[in-house]
């Protein structure tokens, strides 16, 4: 152990400081909203407010891999919801959802707008309207759910647990880091198991169970997670490489994983997504290149405003 801080918990636990860490500012301990905004709603029938997290991508790459299959009815208007300044907490975000979390979505396509959130019941919602990417026979599909519920249950112990402790954390604590690095590899474990004996996760087909878990256990054993890929030795995870990079392939996949996403390389950043040529046009590489074009309407300068 190198942590040698003695902390004596009080009777009540009260909200004095700060907690520190990269989330500090927009961590606190009631729910509800800070301030009135209302959301955007573009010309879509699928509203989708959210941010290139590995919860969010979930939800784009589903929508690209429905709109591939040819379903006009999974277009969609994807907002940037930015968490780091606490957009989560705007008065229309919460009545999408009251938990404060990206993704979240409306869909506008019936008399009455549904909300959905949480990134399994979006993906589960989205595969039922379509009837595409969940099995319709009884026990693949009780294995596609399995598998879907597995990811939800067990990405908060990589993201919140692992992640937070190993990358985001103000002090590296040693009994927290080997507590989540163990069920982490543990996780993975299970999955290289199970992709040993199948293709993808509830079998022959590629389903929601896989374009839930990719963006967290494929994202982590390519090495796009925590900087963490030596530490936990992902390259053990023969099956789990296989799987990741076979959907890493998919041209949905790369489409899902530009949208809302606001780090890295600006050619691969598509901050809203309003209509399929926005890949083409509207990436943060072209909007610059755009922004720093001499206006074509000659150089005389503008009037001054009165
Ligand atoms: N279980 C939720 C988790 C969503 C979640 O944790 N979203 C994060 C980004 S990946 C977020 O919005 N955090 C903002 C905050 O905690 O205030 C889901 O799968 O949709």
């Amino acid at each position: 152990m190198n942590d040698t801080t003695v902390y004596t918990p009080p009777k009540v636990w009260t909200w004095v400081k700060p907690s520190g860490g990269q989330f500090a500012k927009i961590n606190r301990p009631i729910a509800g909203p800070t301030h009135d905004k209302e959301l955007p709603v573009g010309r879509h029938p699928l509203q989708l407010y959210s941010l290139g997290t590995p919860n969010g991508v979930k939800v784009t790459v589903m929508l690209e891999e429905l709109l591939a299959l040819g379903h006009a009815g999974a277009e969609y208007d994807a907002w940037l919801i930015r968490i780091g300044e606490g957009e989560q907490f705007g008065s229309g975000f919460v009545a999408v959802n009251p938990n404060s979390k990206i993704p979240a979505m409306m869909d506008r396509s019936g008399p009455t707008p549904i909300r959905v959130f949480e990134s399994g019941a979006i993906l589960l919602y989205l595969a039922e309207k379509f009837g595409a990417f969940l099995p319709a026979e009884i026990s693949a599909r009780a294995e596609c759910l399995s598998w879907l519920f597995w990811q939800m249950g067990s990405a908060p112990y990589l993201g919140g647990g692992f992640g937070h402790f190993f990358a985001y954390a103000p002090t590296k604590i040693e009994y927290a880091i080997d507590r989540y690095a163990m069920e982490v590899k543990r996780q993975l474990d299970v999955l290289d198991r199970r992709l040993a004996e199948t293709e993808y996760l509830a079998g022959g087909d590629y389903t929601i169970a896989d374009i839930a878990t990719w963006p967290w256990y494929g994202g982590l054993v390519k090495g796009w997670a925590y900087d963490a890929a030596e530490f936990l030795n992902v390259q053990e995870y023969k099956n789990v490489q296989r799987w990741a990079d076979a959907i890493g392939t998919r041209p949905a996949v790369h489409r899902g994983r530009m949208v809302n996403r606001t780090r890295g390389d600006p050619s691969e950043q598509l901050h809203e997504r309003h209509d399929a040529s926005d890949f083409q046009t509207k990436t943060q590489d072209k909007l610059a290149a755009e922004s720093e074009q001499p206006s074509s309407g000659g150089s005389a300068p503008a009037a001054p405003v009165p």
